[in-house]
């Protein structure tokens, strides 16, 4: 069986680890988010990829979701000691070689696809992990400042050295609409039998991947099952800030309005958690199919149990 899954960072790893455990023989491809990409200190540095990578690598802080396990912050420190920043980006040193080692290649002429699979040669995360475009895409967001004008600033600068506690009027994936999906997506996407969304967030995960040119239309048209895993949870995201920026695109954080925004064009099958079974009617109204399971990533076990419900809604809407 050969799975195609569009994933952002911690919610996409997660359900990955738990998808390569309830289908161990399939031929898992992972379409990767770039759009949280930034370069810093002269580096490039991708979050969501690297996020994928750990995770499946065995490389990952657990508790924390993103960055290395057994971390140390001495380039961050040394930096900081020659008034060097931005020191609110937390970029530990094990972390640090990936993006030296990522920048050189690129340097050197080779495309992200090529730089992401060199990188998986060590981690062997059993999947084959394609950024969603080699070109550059970066994720901006226009905020409210204080005397009520606008201005935009990267996704990381919102997110994390603001954690989302300003206002958010637009995403804006800058690069997207002149962007190519990168070698391999488009293929990988008609060769699907089916098409996941993980619980990655709708609007800066998965959004952007699907704002690359011919992405959309690929899943759309691809006519295999393709079903999705709500992230939000109870009317919240279970983290993150998915709830101010799907208020930024004019959508509700509710497990029904996402699905509604990604659309009955796109969606066959919709699972959300059982705290909000009470979605299921609006989803099938929406014209897509729609179960109630647990959708809470406790620990692998329960994110294999969502991969089967994904796996089994697909079946049931072949
Ligand atoms: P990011 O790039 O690190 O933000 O990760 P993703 O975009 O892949 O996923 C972020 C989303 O994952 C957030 O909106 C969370 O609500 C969602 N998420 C995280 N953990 C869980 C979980 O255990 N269950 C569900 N349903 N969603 C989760
Ligand atoms: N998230 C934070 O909240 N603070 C950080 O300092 C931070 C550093 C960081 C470094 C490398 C990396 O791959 C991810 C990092 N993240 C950090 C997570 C990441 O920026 C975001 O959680 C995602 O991009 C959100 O989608
Ligand atoms: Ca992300």
């Amino acid at each position: 069986q050969r799975i195609v899954v569009l994933a952002g960072g911690i919610g996409g790893a997660r359900f990955l680890r738990g998808l390569k455990a309830a289908a161990p023989d399939a031929e898992i491809t992972v379409i990767g988010n770039t759009g949280d990409d930034i370069h810093l200190f002269g580096l490039k540095v991708c979050p969501d990829l690297d996020t994928v990578m750990y995770t499946l690598g065995g490389g990952i802080h657990e508790e924390q979701g993103w960055g290395r396990a057994d971390e140390t912050f001495t380039v961050k420190e040394e930096l900081a000691a020659y008034g060097v920043g931005p020191e609110w980006f937390g970029l530990g040193d094990r972390d640090f070689a990936t993006h030296i080692v990522r920048t050189q290649m690129i340097g050197a002429g080779y495309p992200l696809s090529a730089v992401t699979e060199a990188l998986c040669t060590r981690w062997q995360p059993g999947v084959r992990l394609l950024p969603m475009t080699d070109d550059r895409v970066e994720t901006h967001v226009v905020i409210e400042t204080g005397d009520g004008d606008r201005r935009a600033v990267h996704f990381q600068e919102y997110w994390v050295r603001l954690r989302a506690s300003v206002p958010a009027r637009a995403v804006v994936p800058v690069g997207a609409e002149q962007s190519k999906p990168a070698p391999g997506v488009l293929d990988a996407i008609a060769g699907a039998d089916v098409i996941l969304f993980p619980p990655s967030n709708p609007v800066v995960s998965i959004g952007t991947i699907l704002a690359v040119p011919g992405i959309r239309e690929a899943v759309a048209g691809a006519g295999v099952p393709v079903v999705g895993l709500s992230p939000i949870v109870g009317n919240a995201p279970v983290r993150g800030m998915a709830d101010k920026v799907l208020a930024a695109v004019g959508v509700e954080a509710t497990a029904a309005a996402v699905a509604r925004h990604y659309g009955q064009g796109l969606l066959d099958g919709w699972l959300v958690d059982t705290v909000d079974s009470a979605a299921v009617a609006e989803v099938e109204e929406a014209g897509i199919r729609c179960r109630a399971v647990p959708l809470m990533m406790t620990d692998v076990g329960a994110a294999a149990a969502m991969a089967r419900e994904a796996l089994a809604l697909a079946a049931e809407v072949q």
